[in-house]
């Protein structure tokens, strides 16, 4: 008898705080009834607003990881999350297209962490373009990750909607552009695909010092694609999921008395 579960498969970083990154992409899976594999692709040492060290794993090693899993275990959708060098991108997208049969692939462009510190060398940013994009069935920048990969600012509404359709008919994929930097009573993505702009909207929740927001959201639709929903669907729950993840935060003092908020992934915020 074969399980029914549907599985995933994070390529991303280690954050030793686990607020973001695989262990985000884990919890992510979990709570939403989806089996979740990990390739490592680097380790980092941080806290909430302070990343202090950042080590990349070989190149064979992250190959090694994705094949072996691909030849034993029924993935149904792939996402990536921070992959830290070019390098190590080149290597991700060449064993990503070599898999039999085609995966669904998300691709969530992370740069620079929630605290400022730059997570990906900078010559990396022109390798996801040349390479990696084009596998993708969905790229999930935030408005910074936009503007760099653009080199462009985007300010307001009318840029963000420049932003998406340009950045969608240059890789010629599906963009959800997070719009939740930008002032206004409500968190607002847009969702470019087959020539069309589709917005998804949740109250903007002020105020609070988490981090993994963007790994958790581009984990759920991951999620939600694994499980064989529609791309707008698994964008309209994982949407819904995030939210509730923030509102259900955990809070502690650090040592140093700064907040430390955490997402608290339960099944109970489908
Ligand atoms: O939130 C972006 C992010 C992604 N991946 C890893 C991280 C972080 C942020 O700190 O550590 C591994």
């Amino acid at each position: 008898m074969t399980e029914s579960v549907p599985v995933a498969l994070t390529i991303a970083g280690s954050d030793s705080s686990a607020g973001a990154g695989i262990q985000a992409d884990l919890k992510t899976f979990n709570a939403l009834g989806v089996y979740g594999l990990t390739a490592v692709t680097c380790v980092v040492a941080e806290i909430p607003g302070k990343v202090s060290r950042i080590e990349p794993v070989r190149t064979e090693m992250v190959q090694e990881q994705i094949q072996v899993l691909a030849q034993n275990f029924p993935i149904s959708a792939i996402k990536t999350g921070l992959l830290c060098s070019a390098e190590i991108i080149s290597t991700v997208a060449k064993v990503i297209v070599d898999l039999e049969g085609k995966v669904p692939l998300v691709v969530d462009p992370v740069i620079t962490a929630t605290s400022g510190d730059p997570l990906l060398e900078c010559d990396a940013v022109e390798t996801y373009k040349s390479e990696l994009f084009a596998l993708a069935t969905l790229i999930t920048p935030n408005l910074d990750e936009a503007a760099q990969l653009l080199g462009e600012t985007i300010v307001d509404r009318a840029s963000m909607e420049r932003a998406g359709k340009e950045l969608g008919g240059k890789f010629n994929t599906a963009i959800l552009l997070k719009g939740g930097h930008l002032p206004g009573k409500r968190a607002v993505d847009l969702l470019f695909a087959n020539g069309k702009v589709a917005e998804f909207a949740a109250p903007f929740v002020r105020d609070v010092a988490t981090h993994g927001t963007g790994c958790s959201y581009s984990a759920a639709i991951t999620a939600g694609l694994a499980s064989g929903m529609k791309l707008e669907d698994s964008i309209a729950s994982a949407k819904k999921f995030v939210t509730a993840c923030i509102a259900d935060r955990l809070r502690w003092q650090s040592v140093s008395g700064s907040n430390i908020d955490a997402l608290r992934h339960s099944p109970e915020n489908r």
